[in-house]
């Protein structure tokens, strides 16, 4: 099949990942059409404004906007290519939901020509892209002969997309070698790292196995804190150790996992393969229950406190970011409110729970006559607290439970503060890194 030279890109989803992508192929040159669904995203992208918040991605959407390279839209239109960017959300029993996957090809359809090139970026379970195939054929064109089809996960992490969607090496794969070739050089008009091609089914597996490879290795964090705790040593101490060694690289314990990638991503290998999923599994299970363990640190802090009130700082699902999507600070929250906790939510970024209930902006003001301050996310706003710290006047005991291990123990014991760390026995001596002159 002669495939044409792409000229023109239809990005179908404006997300995390489908904005940037859209974006990077403009700034090259190529004349995008970015679809999204919902009218808002698309009324905010025209208005110059984006509804995402990302380093430098402002610039670069305004730029190709205004310079008529990225155009907006609803709905599709023929190009040479199309991008399929759309969420690829688990179910509450773990199954894959893959409607938006399946509707944005629906969407194509009308629009496919001979030659054209359709590719799945969304991570999604083994098979899903080669499943797309009867789906496009319903215009009437046959997959290989008419047109290409190949699978191209992105693995950027939020804060660094822009650069990490050029520098990163990139894994495409096939429904026909053709394809993934095909695929391949599309995006070297930005990816300046190496481009490895495979077939589709492998290149949807390579990706979830990247992030399974790391909730597995947090869910081994997650365990050694409960056992550091209990065995009466701090782990994270341990764990910087252990690290000396040349081949070990131990994570970090936190409370729990979050965003819409490393939760999600395991559970459809498991899903595709149950019987043999054993590890992946538990180590999900493992992951799942962090958050508990958090609620049961609180509790032990303020056991001695009737009716306390918590300032809770952190609900992202990670530092840096104002993303609370499935942040295992927002299942600590709820877990800790069931218990009938008084709490007042501050972040440094993030102004509302998932569900859209706001919190207050100003750390004084939530930290003002709260017994006690719980760390669930280590933005950098939180790691530069000390204890003579303004914001920190008004708390009324003189209570840190820290559940990212971003404090100096040390230091806020010497100023009067009882500090509770996760992972670290109370007889736990001071670390190397905690020893104040
Ligand atoms: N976390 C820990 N301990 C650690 C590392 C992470 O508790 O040592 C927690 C974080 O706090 C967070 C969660 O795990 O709640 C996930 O954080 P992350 O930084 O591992 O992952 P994401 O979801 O922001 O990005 C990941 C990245 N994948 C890998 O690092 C293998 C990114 O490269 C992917 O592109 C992205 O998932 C994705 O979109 O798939």
């Amino acid at each position: 099949m002669n495939q044409t030279c792409v000229q023109s890109v239809c990005v179908l989803g404006l997300g995390y990942i489908g904005l940037p992508t859209a974006s990077m192929f403009a700034k090259s040159g190529i004349n995008v059409l970015g679809v999204d669904v919902n009218q808002r995203v698309v009324d905010t992208l025209r208005s110059g404004r984006i509804h995402i918040k990302e380093t430098g991605l402002k610039t670069v959407v305004q730029r190709a906007v205004n310079s008529g390279t990225l155009q907006i839209g609803v709905v599709p239109a023929p190009a040479d290519a199309f991008i399929i960017a759309v969420p690829t959300p688990s179910r509450d029993d773990h199954s894959p939901n893959l409607r938006y996957v399946h509707a944005a090809a629906e969407a194509i359809v009308p629009h496919l020509r001979p030659g054209n090139l359709v590719i799945l970026e969304s991570t999604s379970p083994p098979g899903t892209t080669l499943s797309l195939i009867p789906i496009l054929e319903k215009s009437g064109l046959t997959a290989g002969a008419d047109f290409l089809l190949a699978h191209s996960p992105e693995r950027v992490l939020p804060g660094r997309i822009l650069v990490e969607l050029v520098q990163n090496d990139r894994v495409v794969g096939g429904h026909t070698y053709e394809a993934a070739e095909a695929c391949a050089t599309l995006y070297r008009a930005f990816v300046t790292a190496n481009i490895h091609l495979t077939d589709a089914t492998t290149a949807e597996m390579a990706k979830l196995m990247e992030n399974t490879f790391r909730d597995v290795n947090i869910a081994l964090a997650n365990e050694l804190s409960r056992i550091g705790a209990t065995v009466g040593i701090n782990v994270y101490e341990a764990i910087r150790l252990a690290n000396f060694h040349p081949r070990v690289n131990i994570l970090r314990p936190g409370p729990g996992v979050g965003g819409h990638c490393i939760a999600v991503d395991p559970w459809f290998i498991v899903n595709a393969a149950p019987k043999e999923s054993t590890l992946i599994r538990t180590a999900r299970q493992v992951n799942d229950e962090q958050p508990g363990y958090v609620v049961d640190l609180v509790e032990k802090a303020v056991s001695h406190i009737v009716n306390p009130s918590i300032a809770v700082l952190g609900i992202a699902y990670k530092a840096e970011v104002d993303d609370v999507r499935e942040s295992p600070a927002v299942e600590v929250v709820a877990k800790l409110r069931k218990r009938g906790y008084n709490l007042r939510l501050h972040d440094a970024y993030a102004r509302q729970l998932p569900d859209g209930t706001p919190f207050e902006s100003e750390l004084a003001v939530v930290v003002k006559d709260a017994h006690a301050i719980l760390i669930l996310t280590d933005h950098v706003m939180y790691k530069r607290l000390v204890p003579s710290s303004p914001e920190l006047l008004g708390l009324m005991d003189r209570i840190i439970i820290d559940a990212r291990y971003c404090l100096n123990a040390q230091e806020w014991r010497l100023e009067g503060y009882s500090v509770h760390q996760l992972g670290v026995a109370p007889s736990a001596r001071a670390t190397e890194l905690e020893r104040v002159s």
